[in-house]
């Protein structure tokens, strides 16, 4: 199984692709990489971030993996810095997914009911065109509104609403975040129905938490657990991440003490 991690490289902040690759890897899978972009840090609380936008160096990284002949089982993509690598990442799937090969699309734009800077309504629809061709998506509760254009938050009722808008766009949405009263629930459909898993919510928001979620998800499929067994796998993992890093990370903008938490994780995968 070779799968295709998509997403930028944060050097500090713990997300994107420094949280896909030790989380895939620790699966035991193989995790590739194509950076979309290299920042100093995540752009969720530091300032002053340095940002290089990767795209020109994508044709010919493309290129070469073309002339090796290379196809990947699992492809799935995250932080996409603009438009254009949007509709790079539709051609990359058209060119190195194998057949019947899995396609997972983490719209990430965006947290707390706002897109992430840099993000525009242009890209949200072209955010819309790249969901269509997925097999699973993957949004938090922001980019569930924004795609599914319903008001932020959700509640547990139009939280389904927009699970149902969601499979217009793809057979399987994964809505994480949803957070009514003491519970957070991650809402999906499975053989057309609406299932959920539900966790105590705990106080705090962790940049990177959707991808500490979306790694873990996909390193389960492709270990072979099934939608469910991979949700509530990547779902226990990245709350037990939560209610830790709640306790010991007094500066949120770090990231999720995932670390901590990835035996625990691993010896449930294995079980
Ligand atoms: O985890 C989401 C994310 C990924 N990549 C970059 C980000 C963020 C969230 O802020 O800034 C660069």
């Amino acid at each position: 199984m070779r799968i295709l991690a998509i997403n930028d490289v944060s050097c500090v902040g713990r997300c994107s692709l420094t949280v896909s690759l030790p989380i895939i890897s620790a699966c035991g899978v193989e995790c590739n990489v194509l950076p979309t972009a290299l920042l100093s840090t995540h752009t969720g609380g530091f300032d002053g971030y340095t940002f290089r936008d990767l795209t020109g160096d994508i044709p010919s990284i493309l290129a070469h993996w073309k002339a090796l002949g290379l196809k990947f089982d699992c492809i799935y993509s995250g932080y996409l810095g603009s438009v254009e690598q949007i509709e790079l990442v539709s051609r990359i799937q058209e060119a190195f997914l194998t057949e019947g090969g899995i396609f997972v699309v983490d719209p990430v734009m965006g947290d707390n009911g706002n897109l992430y800077r840099g993000f525009t309504e242009e890209y949200v629809e072209k955010m819309r065109g790249l969901c269509k061709r997925a097999d699973f998506i993957l949004p938090n509760m922001t980019e569930a509104c924004y795609l599914s254009e319903l008001p932020y938050p959700l509640t547990t009722e139009t939280a389904k609403e927009a699970l149902q808008r969601l499979g217009a766009l793809c057979p399987s949405p994964i809505l994480t975040g949803v957070t009514e009263k003491k519970n957070i629930y991650v809402y999906f459909t499975d053989g057309g129905e609406i299932h959920s898993v539900a966790h105590e919510n705990v106080e705090g928001f962790f940049c990177g938490a959707g991808d500490v979620f979306a790694s873990a998800f996909v390193g389960c499929l492709a270990r072979g657990k099934n939608l469910s067994e991979s949700v509530r796998l990547a779902s226990d993992f990245v709350t037990a991440a939560i209610r830790r890093s709640a306790m010991e990370v007094p500066e949120k903008k770090f990231g999720l003490n995932f670390e901590a938490e990835i035996f625990p994780f691993l010896k449930n995968l294995n079980s």
